[in-house]
């Protein structure tokens, strides 16, 4: 049987009649497929990323004279804030959570390649004492905020859990929810959704086969959410909900406050649709995208797109002039996602990604390659901000909120282990601020260090899980002036023996 007439007809007229090079060879059912799966728009597709290819080969585009700082109005900051404002933004979270307004929302399409692993990066163990992975971690802080909003307000309140997927992390990700009981959330509240593909591209505009009846394909980047929450009717599920606020979030950050009543308090009591949680940039060569302005509208700056000489550019009063990092967690209304999901959507502009992708020959040949070879294009979940009407930025310590697990351990940052460090840090501080000792095998009193960097070992292993303190909240009680030996873990079942010791 041939491919109908019209179907390779319409190939060839726009350069991709290369796709039913081995019909001939496929069998009903891959024919069916092959033909399932050719996306609308491919021709054109397909020459916008030979054309922002083209484009990213020239010169990057410096922003430098065009950029400015945030605002000092618009940068709330947990650090330079004092306790009265941090807590008076903490009690407005907590009552836009206790009158179940907040939402959180996960973005877990992504493939994790560099981590190298085949499964979805939530599910990874980074080999805490406790032994829990990142998805375990995070339900277990929103049951936490959840209590802590319920108690402060005496009533029973629920944080929806949103998590978009891709083609390659649902299905895994579904059943590891079913495995684990949805690590103990009501089920209804957890609501998972997919994000488009997208095909891959040759650099002369081909779409690539990776099977002889299968287009490579790959998830349209994790702004990739703004034409998913509108497929898979999110929006429309928020507002039966009753869902007002948004917190939007990256899968790999063991730190991640989920839906931090500070953050959202931060930004309800500013009266913002959109918001990003920052972190200052650790030094001016930093790999990482800075929130600024840019002709007078919001966005993060890739460090690309900025001059050395920019990026050491010092503030008056010291410090570094464009530092407010993006650490992929924001803050939006649903008001504002619907306005960016009906309208603004098509504005996003695209950004390549050069990628190695396996490919099969004229030949019939699998091939992988060892130079990069395919375009992918991707949107960006930042690239809203300019579309803010009212657009804040909260900076936050680096060393409470903000681990990333991006890297094997091969790699010198972001791998299991400095994510482990910063997990088992923190909860180390908790633990001698609530009044903890340390003591070892034999009973001696393992010395304090107070001031640890990112990437050492804490003197002694305290993990505290997540149902018992949501952010070191509540310890005193059940650490004061006792001893505890290394590695403890302070769980449910422990708080339990100590309220009865
Ligand atoms: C992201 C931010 C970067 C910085 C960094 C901090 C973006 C575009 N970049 O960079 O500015 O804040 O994080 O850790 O936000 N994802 C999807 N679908 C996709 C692709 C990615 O859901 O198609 C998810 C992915 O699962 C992850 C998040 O988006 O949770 C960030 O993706 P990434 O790890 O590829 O982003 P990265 O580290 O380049």
């Amino acid at each position: 049987m041939d491919p109908p007439e019209e179907v390779r007809a319409r190939l060839e007229r726009c350069g991709q009649g290369h796709l039913l090079r081995f019909w001939a060879e496929l069998g009903p059912e891959q024919r069916r497929a092959l033909l399932a799966a050719l996306p609308p728009g491919l021709g054109e597709h397909c020459r916008l990323a030979a054309a922002a290819r083209a484009r990213q080969r020239g010169p990057p585009e410096r922003l430098d004279g065009r950029m400015e700082p945030l605002p000092a109005e618009l940068l709330g900051s947990a650090r330079r804030s004092g306790p009265a404002a941090l807590q008076r933004w903490e009690a407005e979270g907590l009552y836009q959570i206790s009158q179940n307004k907040v939402a959180v929302l996960l973005l877990a399409g992504g493939q994790g390649t560099r981590l190298g692993v085949s499964y979805p990066k939530g599910m990874y163990n980074v080999g805490l004492p406790s032994g829990k992975n990142l998805y375990q971690i995070q339900a277990e802080r929103i049951r936490k905020v959840e209590q802590l909003a319920g108690q402060r307000h005496r009533c029973k309140c629920a944080i929806p859990w949103y998590i978009m997927t891709s083609e390659f992390t649902l299905g895994p990700t579904e059943e590891f929810f079913v495995q684990h009981n949805y690590f103990n959330l009501d089920r209804s509240n957890v609501i998972m959704f997919e994000q488009r593909m997208l095909p891959a591209v040759t650099f002369d505009g081909k779409a690539i086969l990776e099977e002889k009846g299968k287009i490579a394909m790959a998830p349209d980047g994790n702004g990739g959410l703004y034409r998913a929450l509108v497929d898979n009717k999110i929006l429309d599920d928020m507002k039966q909900r009753g869902i007002q606020y948004v917190h939007v979030y990256c899968v790999d950050n063991i730190l991640v406050k989920m839906a931090d009543p500070v953050f959202i308090g931060f930004c309800v009591s500013k009266g913002a649709d959109c918001g990003a949680k920052v972190v200052e940039k650790a030094y001016p060569t930093e790999p990482v995208g800075v929130v600024c302005c840019v002709d007078g509208v919001y966005q993060v700056v890739e460090y690309s797109e900025i001059s050395p000489e920019t990026a050491q550019q010092q503030r008056p009063e010291g410090g570094l002039m464009f530092s407010a990092g993006n650490i992929c967690n924001h803050f939006f209304t649903v008001d504002f996602l619907e306005i960016v999901a009906q309208k603004c959507e098509p504005q996003l502009k695209h950004h390549v990604a050069i990628k190695k992708v396996p490919y099969i020959d004229k030949e019939g040949n699998l091939v992988k390659p060892l130079k990069p070879n395919g375009i992918k294009l991707e949107k960006f979940v930042f690239d809203v901000f300019q579309f803010s009407k009212n657009f804040v930025a909260f900076e936050v310590l680096r060393e409470e909120e903000f681990s990333p697990l991006k890297n094997a351990d091969t790699a010198d940052k972001d791998t299991p282990t400095t994510a482990r460090q910063a997990l088992l840090a923190q909860h180390y501080r908790w633990a001698l601020k609530a009044g903890a000792r340390f003591v070892d095998e034999n009973g001696c009193r393992i010395p304090e260090k107070l001031s640890l960097s990112g990437t050492e070992d804490p003197p002694a292993v305290c993990e505290i899980s997540p149902l018992v303190s949501y952010f070191g909240e509540g310890l005193e009680v059940y650490m004061k002036n006792k001893d505890f030996p290394s590695p403890f873990v302070l769980d449910e079942t422990k708080v339990e023996m100590l309220e009865n010791s």
